[in-house]
């Protein structure tokens, strides 16, 4: 595929890097221009020039764009789906599903144009005036992403960022670009008007060059903490930026005794190895009741090992490879942290690393809880595991809250006093009951606590981020009467 980055509505192709199947590192997904600070503020003045006229554009007629890209996306699901497979590794099933997220995002932005709530009408201390709240949007939108979630979650923002009349500067991860210029493509297909949604690519100094740039009014970002961190120090002394950062998690199940056992099993794996483990909801801590962890590890165990790891394209395979070396040596370096620290390893990758692609199949240990360990305290992004006993539902909500982050969590139990405690003394953004820590919805917010997000929500809350809120007072007496009995006598 020719890489292009779109600009102001115009298409620039060049080959700068290239975007690789990380089944087998051979197969060349694309090749693609990395954006030279030129053109990053090219494409920051164009999202600033076509600004004016789509925020005076109607809601109802923005979010109508948004039914066009709808119909798109029902068109090439299968396209989008495969090209997806083969650019981030997931499993074709999973990306059918991430593209259905991503239209779900687009359905939900379209219905929102009509009904959704941009401003209250709130009573006033004078009889004869009336006052009311108006959401406005700030301006020029940064949209950076990861590339485990290449589509849905530039949806999430680029959605909500677009309906409420921003207009954006869209960075993906290097790692996935032909899949957001597919979906870019959709964009202009769909009669997004120039300049509203522009595409760069390129790696972190790009990213860094469109965060510095103080024409950029908001920066919705998805990805490491490390990352996270460094645009928010960049953006702290820019006047009226806003940073929506979701930034990892170090997440977990917690598993009652009173748990449904087979259902408790299934929830373990799916929250630790789809996605191979690269959800920045996966969970990659199992805490267990004391008198049930000897039965639960022997079933996760035996579950884990006959998990099927290999083409992404293939459907009747569990999940795929990692998305690239890096990921491999980083959970292979955690898989040898965990044996130095000396927890009791139950499930090694069978085998020397794959030679030709990024595939790793799980690790899976068990640890008593211990603050001094690293590796039940750090994120992993892998199929990499720990079981964790415990004996009381305090200790379970301690054990779970002893991270810096605070993103997912799920609860197994049949007991809606145990979920009311652990609702309450846990810290996280999503929680989830008999359920895995993954799977999020569009219309619920997307966020975390701690270093897992920094109090801006994405998917649908996110409008609350991209947008201000601006109160208005309007008198309809003759004279003027002001509130707190001010007197008005000259
Ligand atoms: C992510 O891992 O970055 O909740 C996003 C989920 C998905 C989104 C995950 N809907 O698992």
């Amino acid at each position: 595929m020719p890489g292009r980055s779109f600009i102001g509505g115009d298409w620039h192709a060049r080959e700068d890097f290239t975007s690789l199947n990380p089944a087998n590192l051979s197969e060349v997904v694309g090749t693609f221009p990395a954006a030279t600070p030129a053109e990053v503020s090219a494409a920051v003045e164009a999202a600033r020039a076509a600004f004016p006229g789509w925020r005076r554009t109607s809601r109802i007629l923005r979010a109508e764009a948004f039914d066009r890209l709808a119909q798109l996306i029902k068109r090439d699901t299968d396209a989008l789906a495969t090209l997806m497979a083969r650019e981030c590794g997931k499993n074709v099933t999973e990306c059918r599903a991430e593209v259905v997220e991503g239209l779900h995002m687009v359905q939900y932005v379209f219905g929102t144009g009509r009904t959704g709530v941009y401003g209250e009408v709130v009573a006033s201390e004078i009889a004869e005036k009336d006052a009311f709240t108006r959401r406005k949007p700030w301006g020029v939108v940064a949209v950076v992403t990861p590339w485990n979630f290449p589509f849905a979650v530039p949806l999430w923002m680029l959605g909500p960022s677009l309906l409420e009349g921003n207009t954006c500067v869209f960075k993906p991860s290097e790692e996935t670009p032909a899949i957001a210029l597919k979906l870019v493509e959709l964009f202009a297909e769909a009669g997004f008007p120039a300049g509203t949604v522009n595409l760069i690519h390129g790696r972190g100094d790009v990213g860094e060059a469109l965060v510095k740039n103080p024409a950029v009014n908001v920066v919705c970002f998805t990805g490491s903490y490390a990352v996270g961190e460094r645009i928010q120090q960049a953006s702290a002394t820019i006047p009226n930026r806003i940073v929506a950062a979701e930034m990892g998690g170090k997440n977990a199940v917690i598993v009652c005794d009173d748990a449904r056992f087979d259902l408790a099993v299934n929830a373990g794996i799916l929250s630790a190895f789809k996605t191979t483990g690269q959800r920045c909801v996966s969970a990659s801590r199992i805490i267990v009741h004391e008198s049930l962890v000897e039965r639960y590890a022997k079933a996760f165990v035996d579950t884990a090992k006959r998990l099927q790891f290999g083409d992404p394209l293939d459907a009747k395979n569990f999940a795929g490879p990692l998305v690239n070396r890096k990921g491999v040596e980083k959970v292979l370096n955690y898989n040898a942290l965990a044996k130095s620290e000396g927890v009791e390893v139950l499930l090694a990758p069978n085998g020397p690393p794959d030679a030709k692609g990024c595939f790793l199949t799980p690790f899976v240990y068990r640890t008593e809880a211990k603050p001094s360990l690293r590796v039940t305290h750090e994120e992993v992004f892998g199929p990499h595991v720990a079981l964790i006993p415990f004996k009381t539902d305090e200790q379970a909500a301690a054990i779970y809250n002893d991270t810096e982050y605070g993103l997912s969590m799920a609860v197994i139990t049949e007991s809606y006093r145990r979920m009311r405690f652990f609702r309450d003394e846990c810290e996280y953004g999503m929680g989830y009951v008999n359920l895995p820590s993954i799977g999020a919805e569009v219309h619920l917010p997307f966020g975390g606590v701690k270093k897992s997000g920094n109090g801006h929500p994405s998917a649908a809350a996110l409008v609350e981020a991209v947008t201000h809120k601006t109160a208005w007072t309007v008198n309809h007496g003759t004279d003027i009467k002001m509130a707190q009995g001010l007197t008005t006598a000259i």
